[in-house]
């Protein structure tokens, strides 16, 4: 029988404290949670009724066993950190090792390389990598060239030799369509590449001259305003996210030298939009994320001066929700790792107190931390996954409220999804490791580290370590650029010496 929400209930469970055995929680705040239930959030009060019912059944949770949650299950046996299997495991994640998701990975390749060149340098194993043939190609991914001109690309006779489907050939469909399209348009006599069955009537010549002009157009503006971004890989399409994640590798090596960072800022300030918000870019999905990427790049390359950074905030703060997380726009669910990028943004920008209550975001990131496993989900009712031990627990440091997890558990949850036979961290017990996972579970126990681990014995060999303890055995991790500390006070000593 589904019982009806009564406040007055849920409240005296609040008030009773033994009721509770959430570890180094704050005490709850009856007035807080009667606002957050009267509160009238853009989603409607079902909306609020729904997360608040979270909230209070993770209360419940811990002391009434009848209640299943969604959560892992803890292997018997947890393994100490194994730091040199997971250098291994990064090392060795290489095409020939690893081909299916080598081919498959491409459009994440940048991304790729600075979650494991991370993880790497996390666990002081950085030179271990070919420093020169990684340069090299980040710079080779960077779009420097000026885009040619409209005249040649209309001359050309591989762009002439294609015709467009008529039903395609209005500025919006051109526009939403990525350059690589170009060269696969549907062939108006077969269809093939076509989803749509366009009707021989509408192919008139005209037409399709007409929209394949458009291609050509929007293929131009395109390459323009791509100068300078860098793809996921030599010959994508640039993008913020790549851009961020090139400018992170190159600070690991310290090799900023290598690229045009004038062209880098100029590209990454032409996504910003009218109302603050950031395209990821030509195509223009707007997404909080993007507004991180952006803020994050431009103040690694000492150059924030070039966007408006009140605007910035202004667009984070209209995604914030009444349960005190963010979202990818307005209106859009709370996501821990859509708060780590608020957050990062909003403390890049020094704006954290003017627009987060500190406490209720910490008290929403918290309850991120599931009874029985000790993993962090990434919203309410979902399974916990290592990766959340980094943007809920980043998250929390930029709070100052790190204090309020479980760290033992928490550490305990990372350590039990390591792979003792290949190496490498899993997003739960027994999955298969990758280099996403490795890197914020990483993270995440060198965050966890902070806390302090008072009986703590790094052994000389770095194994062997257990609990909050293992994260000594990491370098500290800066939380809001997920670079090493050591690399994030050398890239901005460079830019205060560039300043004088
Ligand atoms: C500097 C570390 C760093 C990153 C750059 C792009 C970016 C900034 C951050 C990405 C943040 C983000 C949105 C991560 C996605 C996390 C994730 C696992 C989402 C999966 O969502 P669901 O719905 O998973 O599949 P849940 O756990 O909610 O079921």
């Amino acid at each position: 029988m589904m019982h009806p929400f009564t406040n007055k209930k849920h409240f005296e469970y609040f008030d009773d404290d033994s009721k509770s055995n959430i570890a180094a929680k704050p005490k709850f705040d009856t007035e807080k949670t009667h606002s957050l239930l009267t509160l009238h959030g853009p989603n409607g009060a079902s909306y609020n009724f729904t997360s608040c019912w979270c909230s209070v059944n993770r209360q419940a949770m811990h002391s009434d066993a009848s209640y299943e949650s969604k959560d892992a299950t803890l292997p018997s046996t947890i393994h100490p950190l194994l730091l040199k299997k997971h250098v291994e495991f990064l090392v060795g994640y290489t095409p020939a090792n690893n081909p299916y998701e080598y081919a498959v990975t491409e459009h994440l390749r940048m991304n790729g390389m600075f979650w494991s060149l991370t993880a790497l340098d996390l666990m002081g194993a950085l030179d271990q990598m070919d420093r020169e043939a990684i340069v090299t190609f980040v710079r080779d991914c960077q779009h420097r060239n000026p885009p040619a001109p409209f005249a040649e690309l209309e001359a050309s006779e591989a762009l002439r030799s294609r015709t467009v489907d008529a039903s395609h050939a209005t500025a919006a469909a051109a526009a939403s369509l990525p350059s690589q399209a170009l060269p696969n348009a549907p062939d108006t006599n077969t269809g093939v590449g076509s989803d749509a069955t366009p009707s021989t009537d509408a192919r008139t010549n005209a037409a399709q001259e007409a929209a394949r002009q458009k291609y050509v157009k929007q293929l131009v503006a395109a390459s323009a305003s791509q100068r300078g971004g860098f793809g996921a890989s030599i010959g994508h399409d640039a993008h913020v996210l790549s851009t961020l994640s090139a400018v992170q590798i190159l600070c690991l090596f310290d090799r900023l030298d290598a690229i045009d960072e004038e062209a880098t800022v100029a590209f990454v300030a032409s996504l910003q939009q009218p109302d603050g918000s950031f395209v990821g870019d030509v195509w223009g999905e707007v997404d909080t994320r993007f507004s991180l990427c952006a803020m994050a790049c431009l103040s690694l390359l000492g150059r924030l001066d070039a966007i408006d950074v009140q605007a910035a905030v202004r667009f984070i703060q209209s995604t914030a929700n009444f349960d005190g997380g963010f979202g990818r726009v307005p209106g859009s669910e709370s996501h821990a790792s859509q708060v780590y990028v608020c957050l990062g943004a909003l403390t890049i920008a020094g704006a954290v107190d003017a627009c987060v209550d500190r406490d209720q975001l910490g008290w929403w990131l918290a309850e991120r931390q599931l009874p029985k496993s000790g993993g962090l989900n990434g919203r309410p009712e979902k399974l916990p996954d290592v990766c959340y031990s980094w943007w809920v627990l980043s998250s929390m440091c930029m709070l100052d409220r790190l204090q309020w997890i479980d760290a033992e558990r928490l550490a305990k949850f990372i350590l039990a999804c390591q792979d003792d036979v290949a190496g490498g961290i899993a997003d739960r017990p027994d999955d298969m490791s990758d280099p996403y996972h490795t890197v914020f579970g990483l993270a995440g126990l060198s965050l966890l580290a902070r806390l302090g681990a008072p009986d703590a014995k790094v052994q000389s060999d770095q194994e062997g370590v257990v609990g909050v303890s293992a994260g000594l055995a990491i370098k500290p991790v800066n939380s809001v650029y997920c670079l090493p500390q050591d690399v994030i006070d050398r890239v901005m000593q460079r830019n205060k010496d560039r300043r004088k």
